[in-house]
């Protein structure tokens, strides 16, 4: 009996049981269609969303890639177009933004501007262990220039050494720049380890490198221009170098791509590369290699400033010696702030002649700066302030208005860093790194406006620096740094910063690049303002000549044309 019972409850429990999950399965049958429709409808919605964007961006993407022509700029030979109406366009596209997008868009995009090494290159065995990031920035620059430069880099730098390429959009407002370029980037570059980071908001390119550097986790930070080429073998040397000296920061030579047809213009044999130096109104200008002996050596030079674009730093380094100065904004100043600091503050500076990169050197920026300022006559003015002690004055001589002026904002940071770092005198670097480096003001007996007795002022009359032009005449005028601002030199040289003054043939004098020993450019300077010329034995005068034209030398007399007086004079 009791076995009996036992079976019988087992039994009701089994059909309760049973029960339970039919109710609970009738339960799930109701709900589970209706969720299973709702989720599997909004995976679809995505899809089809995603898919509609995607589906534009190639249909865009195909067309875009149609319109190339296959070997258009093969070898970085100038391209050109044939159909006249694009030519037009061409043309105007170069008045609108300074580059031939209508060309750069039919050249391949991953065409190789070929080997544009010395031979002499060619014989070095790089074997670097470093990995970079390169970092490359842009605003609204054409697509097709800034898809050049990265896929120069993924072509043109070995798979090991490449660690990422960090792209910073700085706020762009160019709709392309956007989801097609992630698009772009996750369908034909994919694998490629390529990170597109934008900006919310404009921050100028050197809040955009900052940001770039932030993101970057490679050993060695390579900075490029969003219009640049990589060639062959550009980054070995440049990492092996911060390899051997991890406190060295290197430029490629950078060679020019023409902004109008886009031919790779340096040849590999060219060996009468420049340096980089800085003029006193704050512009970073190429010199020549400063040591003769130096001049045509394939390995790294030393060089005073660098041009500010593209350059490799050790990522670690690069935040140990302070980076950027983050309050700088806009464009400009920058290159000239960092090439001082590095070199005050205990790094160097070297060009590598075996690392190749192309810029498009374009003739005016093609963007403005917010709220129009002179951000780079502010940014020079910071590191005036911070970095050239009491040499300031001959950059604030041209700026005067800068000096003291609010915009320039609190240094103090900087000037922290700067003790902190433990750095040198803007008289070291000058001493040392820079000793070719003419001071207007030291070592002269008179320097400033030159003016004769009747008023008259020597003038360069805005003579292009690497040209020969006349030593002019004109009217005195309040902008004396400008044009009218001359020293006369211990060692008998009357000159500019950039210019020294030469008797030419017809007894006009000119300015013309300084050379040593030049009996044409020896000038002597008397007390009674006489400035006379030993070689002709004749003195400088102003008789005769007609505004704006040369000043020349004549028979030496007691004339107001004769006499001349410096704004400045050294009693010393
Ligand atoms: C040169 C440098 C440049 C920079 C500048 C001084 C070279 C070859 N170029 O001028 O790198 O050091 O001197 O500041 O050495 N950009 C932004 N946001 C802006 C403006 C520009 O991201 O608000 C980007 C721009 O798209 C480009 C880069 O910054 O990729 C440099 O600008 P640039 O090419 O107009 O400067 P460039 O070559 O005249
Ligand atoms: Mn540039």
């Amino acid at each position: 009996m009791f076995v009996k019972c036992r079976r019988h409850r087992v039994l009701i429990h089994k059909i309760l049981l049973f029960m339970v999950t039919v109710i609970v399965l009738m339960f799930l049958i109701r709900e589970l269609p209706e969720r299973e429709i709702t989720s599997s409808k909004q995976i679809q919605n995505n899809i089809i969303d995603e898919n509609d964007e995607n589906d534009e961006y190639e249909i865009k993407l195909r067309t875009y890639e149609s319109k190339i022509i296959p070997n258009l700029g093969h070898n970085g030979k100038e391209a050109t177009l044939k159909d006249p109406e694009d030519n037009e366009l061409g043309e105007k596209a170069l008045k609108s933004v300074a580059m031939n997008y209508v060309l750069s868009d039919r050249i391949p995009l991953n065409r190789s501007v070929g080997d544009r090494r010395n031979e002499g290159c060619k014989k070095f065995y790089y074997n670097p262990t470093l990995t970079a990031s390169v970092v490359i920035i842009f605003y609204n620059e054409i697509l097709s220039a800034i898809l050049r430069t990265i896929w120069s880099v993924t072509l043109q730098t070995p798979e090991h050494l490449l660690h990422e390429i960090v792209l910073v959009d700085d706020a762009s407002t160019a709709e392309e720049l956007k989801g097609f370029l992630q698009y772009y980037i996750d369908t034909r570059l994919s694998g490629h380890r390529i990170k597109l980071h934008h900006l919310n908001e404009r921050v100028g390119l050197i809040k955009a490198r900052l940001e770039g550097a932030k993101l970057a986790t490679g050993d060695v930070l390579i900075f490029l221009d969003a219009h640049c080429e990589a060639t062959i073998g550009w980054i070995e040397p440049l990492l092996a170098r911060i390899e051997e000296s991890r406190s060295t920061v290197l430029t490629p030579l950078i060679d020019v791509i023409s902004a109008s047809n886009f031919a790779y213009l340096s040849d590999a044999d060219y060996t009468g590369f420049q340096v980089g130096g800085f003029s006193w109104p704050g512009h970073f200008t190429w010199i020549n290699v400063q040591n003769e002996n130096d001049r045509g050596k394939l390995t790294p030079i030393k060089s005073p400033t660098m041009a500010g674009g593209l350059f490799a730093i050790e990522r670690k380094y690069f935040w140990e010696i302070g980076s950027y100065d983050d309050k700088m904004e806009g464009w400009g100043g920058e290159n000239l702030e960092i090439s001082f600091r590095i070199w005050q503050c205990g790094g160097r500076l070297e060009t590598v002649p075996c690392s190749r990169v192309g810029h498009i050197f374009r003739d005016f920026h093609p963007y403005s700066i917010p709220g129009k300022k002179d951000t780079h006559g502010i940014n020079t003015a910071r590191l005036a302030h911070v970095w050239m002690d009491d040499y300031k004055r001959l950059f604030f001589m041209y700026r005067p208005k800068l000096e003291y002026s609010p915009l320039i904002g609190d240094i103090t940071s900087r000037l922290e860093l700067r003790k902190r770092l433990k750095c040198k005198s803007f008289k070291w670097y000058l001493d040392n790194v820079f000793p070719e480096k003419f001071i207007p003001d030291e070592n002269v007996l008179g320097y400033g406006q030159v003016r004769n007795n009747l008023n008259m002022c020597l003038d360069d009359l805005s003579l292009h620096e690497g040209t020969t032009g006349p030593l002019g005449l004109y009217p005195c005028h309040a902008f004396s740094a400008t044009t009218q601002y001359f020293s006369m030199t211990y060692k008998g040289k009357l000159r500019s910063e950039n210019f020294c003054a030469e008797i030419s043939n017809t007894l006009e004098v000119q300015l013309t690049r300084c050379l040593k020993d030049e009996l044409k450019q020896s000038w002597i300077f008397f007390k009674n303002g006489t400035i006379y010329n030993s070689l002709f034995a004749k003195c400088l005068s102003s008789e005769g000549v007609e505004v704006p034209k040369a000043v020349r030398i004549d028979n030496c007399k007691d004339s107001d044309h004769q006499k001349w007086k410096f704004t400045y004079i050294n009693s010393t």
